[in-house]
């Protein structure tokens, strides 16, 4: 899988040759392309951004830097073009597989007021934001698509643990342990070391479903829960109640 990445901080992207993504680089398994958009400024300053038309605060970064530098990128293999802003559609982990599909991606990164209209109309296939907030440039959140999109990709994860996580089946993980057997007078469960495997996997169903419930109850509305599922939620239901109410009629 490749990636095109178009920024005007390509530094920020060191990160990447770290751990895990650096070294599905290193194998091949994926390439990460950094192109400085400033590289295409005609200006003898290397000015890449202007005042925006019609007033008001910030800078905006000009089409035909950000057009040249696209323009550069080698598009036969009908590259999907990603401009990281927060009018996008909120990253998940559906999105995550849908775009691990793609053979090429290209991360376009917007700084200071955003980038002119024009080019983003001529180039941009999706908008992606990563969250309702506002950052000071699209580098993190392409980051965290590179890193989240390259999970998927076939050898990256040396065990198949994207299989079986958060959001794998839309619910929470179940709690995790390992050794010691005791931390701080706390023991691990016991159907943990039971080694009875279907006991420790309706466990860890039951944890999963615990842990959406309490912590992502609007998960729970999405997925389709089997009646072992539902029996467990009802289980957890009045679990949650016996501790509840007599919380709250404490005299
Ligand atoms: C952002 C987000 C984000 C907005 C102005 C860059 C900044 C500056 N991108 N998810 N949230 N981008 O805040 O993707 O151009």
């Amino acid at each position: 899988m490749k990636f095109d990445v178009l920024t005007l901080f390509p530094e920020y992207f060191e990160v990447l040759k770290q751990s895990i993504i650096g070294r599905a680089i290193k194998n091949g398994l994926i390439e990460v392309n950094i192109t400085n958009i400033r590289d295409f400024s005609k200006d003898k300053h290397s000015k890449v951004d202007d005042a925006p038309y019609g007033g008001g605060a910030g800078m905006v970064l000009m089409p035909n830097v950000v057009y040249d530098a696209y323009k550069a990128l080698d598009g036969n293999d009908n590259p999907r073009v990603i401009y990281l802003s927060p009018q996008g559609k909120q990253l998940n982990q559906n999105k995550v597989i849908e775009l691990s599909k793609e053979k090429h991606l290209i991360l376009l990164c917007g700084h200071y007021e955003g980038i002119d209209q024009r080019v983003l109309d001529e180039i941009v296939d999706e908008e992606i934001s990563i969250g309702d907030y506002v950052l000071t440039g699209g580098e993190l959140p392409a980051m965290v698509l590179i890193d989240s999109v390259s999970r998927y990709v076939e050898g990256v994860l040396s065990d198949d643990s994207s299989k079986e996580e958060s959001f794998s089946e839309g619910l929470l993980e179940y709690p995790q342990y390992t050794r010691p057997e005791e931390f701080l007078s706390k023991k691990v469960p016991e159907v943990l070391i039971s080694g009875n495997h279907s006991n420790i996997n309706k466990w860890r169903r039951k944890e999963a479903i615990r842990n959406t419930f309490l912590k992502r109850p609007d998960l729970l509305k999405k997925i389709e829960l089997s009646e072992e599922d539902k029996k467990a939620l009802k289980e957890i239901e009045n679990e949650c109640q016996n501790w509840f109410w007599p919380l709250i009629f404490r005299n």
